[in-house]
């Protein structure tokens, strides 16, 4: 492994230094994370229940049929987030549970559960942001081709629409999708993630298809909802940085860029795809007959809000020894890599760092950083960061506490990133701590815990763990607190 030089310590913010007035406090969840109820009300299987039930697939045989049970415990959790001093909260709908094999009427009775949770937010004072998807395509869809598929794009803004019906009314702000390079990379690439297939030219097609979805499902929500809502998408962009001055670690990270962030950033926020993409790929799929007339139209309609998860950098050189190396980044093991190319590319991980439980790089910089970047590349768009946090080894003491200093340094660092940011010029809106609690890691299950608040999931008793006091303290300050916070 190659080591990094870690970079010059940024500026530390006084600790009194204030957020911009407005900024939005949240924490995030996603469906097939918490919900649990697999098989209530009339939900079907969608591709992470296929997956999850398929042996090797998901450390330990971990599946989300009962998950945080949050489907009947949303009641309790809203009173958590409320204790926590919450001014938002990031959920997402399962289509399964909406539209059960992809197509057709909605189910209502698997509506209602939104409009619950919906409604107990409201009271609580906290606004909801509704994500449509967060990779749990209806297994039906999967069958007919999935995310690789044309029409799967067709029935997303229908379904868009069937919850834009039931909850427009009620909720502010809506995002399409959550982290499409992990749909179509992760999904349909190195295979990790459901419905696991290894196959890289359907990637690309996915991610195509996934921009249209996008686009059209906007059309749908801006037709459908009060012109005070909030459209968005929510990308995991990577901060790329190469390791080295040379010019071929240069177009190294120019590669990754390309794959990783300008495949959406391109078509959704511009029109077009970037040039260079298109020529690193053509290998692989015919992009002239793969985008229609009329998609990058559809796929750039305005979006009021752009999402940013933001977790670790990642840092790429030319291959080493002539090889290219994606072991190191940060996507899980698998025989293939996510990254179309990924021969012209090593990822290295910085020693010398700390690192996080899933052994990421904790690097609060890099956000910052990311922040300017998008800000500087996408003027006039309002940024929100929907997702940050780490997942660490916790455990609740026998006195019933959860004492976990990593984390709340871990937030500090990102959060004070994030206000100097802002103090920078950036219009960054919002930060979404994940995650609300802890839940189901995908491929790894439940034995990586993110959450703000500890999960038992033996009795699913909820403990608030330090970082959550410690959050709450900054919430109600509006500024950071010190690294260890109030008990
Ligand atoms: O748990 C995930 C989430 O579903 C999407 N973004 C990254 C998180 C941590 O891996």
């Amino acid at each position: 492994m190659t080591a990094v030089r870690p970079d010059t310590a940024p500026k530390q913010a006084p600790e009194t230094a204030q957020f911009p007035p407005g900024f939005v406090w949240g924490a995030a969840t996603a469906a097939y994370q918490v919900e649990g109820a697999a098989t209530e009300d009339g939900r079907t299987p969608s591709i992470w229940d296929t997956f999850s039930h398929t042996p090797g697939k998901v450390h330990n045989g971990d599946t989300g049929d009962v998950a945080a049970d949050h489907y009947h415990r949303y009641r309790d959790d809203v009173a958590l987030m409320k204790r926590i001093g919450l001014t938002a909260y990031r959920f997402s709908v399962s289509w399964s549970r909406v539209q059960p094999t992809g197509r057709g009427p909605a189910v209502e009775r698997g509506l209602d559960f939104y409009r619950r949770l919906v409604d107990e937010l409201l009271e609580a004072g906290i606004s909801p942001v509704a994500t449509l998807y967060h990779w749990d395509l209806p297994q039906e869809l999967e069958d007919a081709g999935g995310w690789p598929q044309r029409e799967t794009a067709e029935r997303f803004a229908d379904y868009a629409a069937l919850v834009a019906g039931a909850l427009g009314d009620r909720v502010p702000t809506w995002t399409t999708f959550n982290e499409p390079w992990c749909t179509a990379f992760l999904g349909y690439g190195s295979g990790v993630h459901a419905p696991g297939r290894t196959e890289p030219a359907a990637a690309l097609r996915a991610a195509h298809h996934l921009n249209l979805a996008h686009g059209r499902a906007i059309e749908v929500l801006r037709d459908r909802l009060p012109a005070t809502a909030r459209t968005s998408v929510t990308l995991n962009l990577h901060h790329v940085r190469p390791l080295g001055d040379a010019p071929a670690d240069a177009d190294a990270a120019r590669r990754i860029d390309a794959v990783g962030n300008r495949i959406f950033t391109g078509p959704m926020l511009r029109g077009a795809y970037p040039e260079d993409l298109l020529a690193d790929t053509a290998h692989l799929v015919d992009w002239s007959t793969l985008v229609r007339d009329g998609d990058l139209a559809a796929a750039s309609r305005p979006v009021d809000l752009l999402g940013v998860n933001y977790y670790t950098p990642t840092v790429v050189s030319a291959p080493v020894d002539g090889r290219g190396d994606a072991r190191d980044d940060g996507h899980g093991n698998s025989d293939h890599s996510p990254w179309p190319g990924s021969e012209h590319v090593a990822f290295h991980l910085a020693e010398g760092r700390k690192r996080t439980a899933m052994n990421w790089v904790i690097d609060p910089d890099g956000l910052y950083r990311l922040l300017l970047d998008v800000s500087r590349e996408h003027p006039g768009l309002p940024l929100m960061v929907t997702e940050n946090g780490a997942a660490f080894e916790d455990h609740v003491t026998p006195d019933g506490r959860v004492e976990d200093p990593e984390r709340i340094d871990y937030l500090h660092g990102h959060l004070d990133a994030v206000r100097r940011a802002a103090a920078d010029g950036v219009d960054v809106r919002g930060y979404f701590l994940w995650s609300l609690m802890d839940n189901f890691e995908w491929a790894y299950g439940y034995s990586k815990r993110f959450g703000a608040v500890h999960v038992d999931y033996a009795t699913q008793r909820r403990t608030p763990k330090a970082s959550a006091h410690w959050y709450a303290d900054a919430i109600r300050r509006h500024a950071l607190p010190p690294r260890t916070g109030p008990r």
